[in-house]
């Protein structure tokens, strides 16, 4: 080696060690200040007890019935016998959607705002867990709900979620009206022609051509029910709405009449990709119905917003 290859190295260590010094003190200035405060909610999980055939003692063992008190979505809550996974608003349905993650039995109390959700007239809520409604208690805004070990899905409805008919009804019912006023009209037309010599041949044509013309058209009015037990999953197999596909002329009406014990939603779109917006009924309770009138002849398929595995077909001719 030449004294001016000996020269290089020790430059090149110097030069390395000097980077490694200033890049650790850089480093250390980054994140020393604010690493503190960015402590995130304390949310540990917290395992079950042990089993009673082995009762070790384990004096040492965190407190498991310790409640986690934190706050999401601006939603403050607590938990005990499992951990808050996500709360999220779907504005969409007024809805305020928890997931969680619960291997005991256990208790959730959630403050709820007007903007996460707004309550019915009255200052109700309506919840659901896993798709069963619950029952609940509520202090002001404060619901304290129990669950069940393994529960996922904590739903908080509100305003809109209301149960029972629509103002569509009284439409349809004077068209209905009209429809029975024209059908006498020409009932008693019918009978006037049947008496002249001539008529039996003409009426016997004219009711051949009238029942071609219905055989050919699809029917005005459906109604579609929710199969009983629909609100577990299991039903899609073979169909959850019954039918679970019905054929109306255009301008023609569906009604979704629940009667099963659980509520339904029928949404128009997938439970795959979500409502598509054409109609929605909003969550009918049980023994109440909703009408959907639907224009525009195509294929829409619809679904269950509380029960996903539900789906169901609407043909428009
Ligand atoms: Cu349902």
């Amino acid at each position: 080696m030449t004294s001016a290859d000996k020269f290089g190295v020790i430059f090149s260590i110097a030069f390395a060690a000097a980077m490694i010094a200033l890049m650790g003190g850089l480093l250390q200035a980054d994140t020393a200040p604010t690493a503190p405060s960015v402590a995130a909610p304390a949310q540990t999980y917290s395992p079950p007890p042990a089993p009673a055939a082995a009762p070790a003692p384990t004096p040492s063992m965190a407190p498991q019935a310790a409640p986690q008190t934190s706050s999401s979505e601006n939603l403050k809550y607590t938990i005990r016998g499992g951990i808050v996974d996500s709360i999220s608003q779907d504005e969409h349905h007024n809805a305020v959607k928890i997931m969680m993650d619960s291997r005991l039995d256990g208790q959730l109390t959630i403050t709820v705002t007007d903007d996460a959700v707004t309550p019915f007239e009255d200052g109700a809520y309506f919840v659901t867990i896993d798709g069963e409604e619950v029952e609940f208690t509520q202090v002001g805004k404060r619901l304290t709900i129990d669950f069940m070990a393994n529960s996922q899905k904590v739903m908080i409805f509100g305003e809109g979620y209301k149960s029972g008919g629509h103002s569509m009804g009284h439409s349809e019912d004077s068209k209905e009206h009209e429809a029975m006023m024209a059908a006498e009209a020409a009932e008693a037309a019918a009978a006037e022609k049947a008496a002249a010599e001539n008529a039996a041949a003409e009426k016997a044509a004219a009711e051949k051509a009238a029942a071609e013309a219905a055989a050919a058209k699809a029917p005005m009015e459906a109604t579609v029910e929710p199969v009983a037990g629909s609100g577990a999953p299991g039903c899609e197999a073979t169909e959850c709405y019954t039918p679970s596909t019905v054929t109306i002329a255009a301008g023609g009406t569906v009604t979704f009449s629940n009667t099963d014990t659980a509520p339904h939603t029928s949404t128009s779109g997938s439970a795959a990709d979500g409502p598509d917006g054409v109609f929605d009924t909003s969550l009918i309770m049980a023994n109440a119905s909703y009408s959907v009138t639907l224009s525009d002849a195509g294929t829409y398929t619809y679904f269950c917003m509380v029960h996903p595995w539900m789906e169901g077909t609407i043909i428009v001719e």
